[in-house]
């Protein structure tokens, strides 16, 4: 792009009398108009994925095309913060982890010149605006296009037609531009046709009944069927020869919500292209790769035969004929029958997308390595057995231009003082030593960081905190596995040793959250509640000036961005063995926070590389865990501990309200009586009493503010192995075979 004309452009704008609006969309406009996206003139990489959790892209870009201070000067020159501009919505089309990881990969790849593009849906509303009411969550829809989409471009021309069999829809693409190094696209589906508005509407429609998941079935097919048909035409129209498809193409499935694209491939290549089932198999094989996030079974996607026949009989009728080819082939290597059922991918009147991808796929990676071992030990353990070379980790990471350079500009500074050209190559972080006026600089910057969150929450939910106490964070989905509700009672027995006079040296601490439940996940619902009757108790005592609650209203990218900066404790406390990987652990690393956490996920990762020393490792590990499963009993637990369960019974005794729900009191038999699950599945009140030690522990630590500087530090210094820079290269050279250009 043409800097020079752009910042002119920008200069010359005449801003009397517009709206933000009209000021965003100027200067957005003005850029992808002198932007071109690159031609894929080589072999690249798809990257399929039903959610996107973008975020502001305004900042992003700018920052991205070099621009960013220069536009925010010339705009303070005529009276405008940039900051204005944060009202403008985020891009919130994922749910979580997986979806902004999917951002995270986009904007590497075009950093480090790597093609690689992303497809996905245009939802019309993205997650879920949470506004807490009452101390509840409630929903609102998020018209995340109320202001325009700039950043994108329609490309009418390119639209398709997806067929069910009750109905037909155009497929219309927008290409949203990726900057970096090259230019690269995230393409989103927008779904037009008389009876295509829901497929396009909602991101994760609720899918516990049978239109619910009708719905979804229908949005893996349209993002599956759009993505296959666009990359086969148009190399049919570069190659015209189908079977050369795997030379110059390769597809990552980014979870099981695509994985009908590979039936789709299939489908097209027997009936289309007239291949013999055997070899479009083959070609399939040789195209397709599979990232798994979860093990959690709910998340585990398998669908009715009724259901897939019933829209798309060519698809359950490509995935019968794969089911008995692949048995075929295991009857050949004579797979025992429970390995057959374990790897089948029809089973029990369902179809195992898992199973399908990880049969098909080259090469099928988990997202850290404990993660990883996990998946071919247990999810996939028979498919380990017999194609163990498929089996890849590829530790995820996350980029260091949004969650260092551009929600970090007084550290990023410091670094480039210390550590040198950081910015173009992570791994020279390694030079952010330890030194007094590193020290010195990281505390003022740190502080400097906190009272802008401190203004920023007292801006957008009015709660005042002390930007000097230690903060710590809670921010991620609301799920139990991630136990929120351990740190909600770990809060407690603190708050309850200072009235009584047990704890006297309590340093001033601010607890946040954030996090949105599923709208249909009642007990995470309570546990929004409870968080915040406690918090209300807690910021409400007139005698405490220790404690501090805050729940992040509407947690998002913008938000994230702002409490990862100003937190100096990263609260990494899932179940062990039930976090995939964390990414928030890796972006607080960045922003210089310890870590307190268990032995999961990436936690492992970031301790053996920043050192034990400088984080807070506690509880039960998988192996602890797999002992405990059949003889924990919390009842008799709770016995044992009457602290716990002074906490554990506020939860019924009256303390506090859930307004008549029961939702507290399903909360309490969930921990205490075997349901559906197990009492306490989760182990949550196993590892609470390790866990509030550990809390005290850092707290006790953050007294010496240099020393607790030096894990900062070191933290910080280590965290380069986390940036999505690196995860990407991995994945390009391992298994896209991609080349950057
Ligand atoms: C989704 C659901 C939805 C229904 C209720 C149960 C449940 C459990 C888990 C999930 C997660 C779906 C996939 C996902 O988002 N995984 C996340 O992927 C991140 C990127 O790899 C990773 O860092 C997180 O650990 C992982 O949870």
């Amino acid at each position: 792009m043409d800097k020079n004309k752009f910042l002119n452009y920008v200069k010359d704008l005449d801003f009397s009398g517009i709206s933000v609006t009209e000021i965003y969309n100027k200067i957005s406009n003005a850029a992808v108009s002198m932007l071109n996206l690159k031609r894929r003139e080589c072999r690249y990489a798809t990257y399929i994925s039903i959610e996107y959790l973008v975020g502001n892209v305004f900042y992003n870009n700018l920052m991205a095309l070099g621009v960013l201070e220069q536009v925010t000067e010339i705009l303070e020159k005529k009276g405008v913060n940039i900051n204005i501009f944060e009202e403008i919505e985020d891009a919130a089309l994922g749910n979580g982890g997986l979806g902004r990881l999917a951002a995270c990969f986009l904007d590497s790849a075009a950093a480090k010149g790597y093609p690689l593009y992303g497809y996905g849906i245009r939802y019309k509303y993205g997650l879920f605006k949470q506004v807490i009411e009452k101390g509840c969550q409630t929903e609102y829809p998020d018209d995340w296009q109320k202001y325009g989409d700039p950043w994108s471009i329609k490309k009418e021309e390119e639209s398709r037609t997806i067929h069910f069999k009750d109905y037909d829809v155009k497929a219309v693409p927008y290409d949203m531009l990726i900057i970096g190094k090259r230019i690269n696209a995230l393409r989103l589906f927008e779904a037009e046709g008389e009876k295509a508005k829901e497929i396009c509407e909602y991101l994760y429609p609720p899918d516990d009944t049978e239109q619910g998941k009708l719905l979804r079935i229908r949005q893996e097919y349209f993002l599956s069927a759009a993505t296959i048909g666009e990359l086969i035409d148009r190399h049919i129209s570069k190659y015209n020869n189908i079977l050369s498809f795997s030379k110059y193409n390769c597809i990552q499935l980014n979870d099981t919500h695509p994985v009908m694209a590979i039936a789709e491939f299939i489908r097209i290549l027997t009936s289309i292209y007239n291949i013999g089932f055997d070899d479009a198999v083959k070609a399939a094989k040789k195209s397709f790769n599979y990232t798994n996030h979860t093990i959690m079974p709910e998340a585990l996607e398998c669908w009715d035969y009724k259901l897939i026949e019933q829209i798309l009989p060519d698809i359950a009728n490509v995935l019968i004929k794969l089911h008995n080819y692949s048995q075929a082939e295991w009857n050949n290597i004579s797979c025992q029958k429970d390995e057959m059922n374990s790897m089948a991918i029809f089973y029990d009147n369902k179809f195992s997308m898992a199973n399908t991808a990880v049969y098909i796929a080259s090469s099928v990676n988990g997202v850290a390595e404990i993660h990883t071992e996990i998946i071919k030990k247990q999810l996939f353990s028979a498919a380990n057995k017999y194609y163990p070379s498929k089996f890849k980790n590829v530790t995820n990471g996350v980029t260091h231009r949004r969650w260092l350079q551009l929600c970090n500009k007084e550290l990023s500074a410091l670094l480039d003082d210390s550590a040198g050209k950081w910015r173009d190559n992570i791994h020279l972080l390694k030079n952010f030593i330890v030194s007094d006026n590193n020290i010195k600089e990281f505390k003022k910057i740190k502080a400097l960081k906190k009272r802008q969150l401190a203004d920023y929450i007292l801006k957008r939910q009015g709660i005042k905190i002390d930007s000097e106490s230690i903060v710590y964070c809670h921010i991620k989905r609301l799920h139990e596995y991630k136990r929120q509700l351990m740190t909600a009672f770990a809060i407690l027995c603190i708050y309850y040793d200072i009235k009584t006079g047990k704890l006297t040296d309590f340093y001033p601490s601010t607890f946040i959250f954030g996090g949105k439940a599923a709208a249909g996940y009642f007990r995470a619902k309570g546990i929004i509640k409870y968080i915040n009757e406690i918090a209300d108790m807690i910021n409400n005592d007139a005698a405490n000036d220790k404690i501090k609650v805050v729940f992040a209203e509407n947690y998002n990218v913008s938000y994230a961005e702002k409490i990862i900066a100003g937190s100096d404790v990263s609260l990494q406390v899932s179940t062990a063995g039930m976090e995939a990987s964390g990414t928030g652990n890796m972006k607080l690393m960045m922003n210089g926070a310890v870590t307190a956490g268990t032995m999961d996920g990436a936690n492992i990762e970031i301790v053996q590389k920043a050192g034990k020393q400088n984080n807070y490792i506690f509880g039960a590990t998988v192996e602890d865990i797999e002992k405990l499963v059949g003889t924990y009993c919390p009842v008799s637990f709770l016995e044992k501990n009457p602290k716990l369960k002074y906490v554990v019974n506020t939860l019924i005794d009256g303390t506090f309200s859930d307004k008549g729900k029961g939702w507290f009191e399903e909360i309490y038999n969930s921990l205490t009586k075997t349901i559906w699950h197990r009492a306490d599945n989760y182990f949550v009140l196993y590892d609470l009493p390790a866990y509030v030690e550990t809390l005290l522990k850092v707290n006790e630590d953050y007294k010496q503010k240099d020393k607790f500087a030096i894990k900062a530090i070191n933290n910080i210094a280590n965290s380069g192995y986390f940036s999505s820079d690196r995860t990407i290269a991995e994945y390009a050279k391992d298994i896209w075979k991609i080349d950057s250009v």
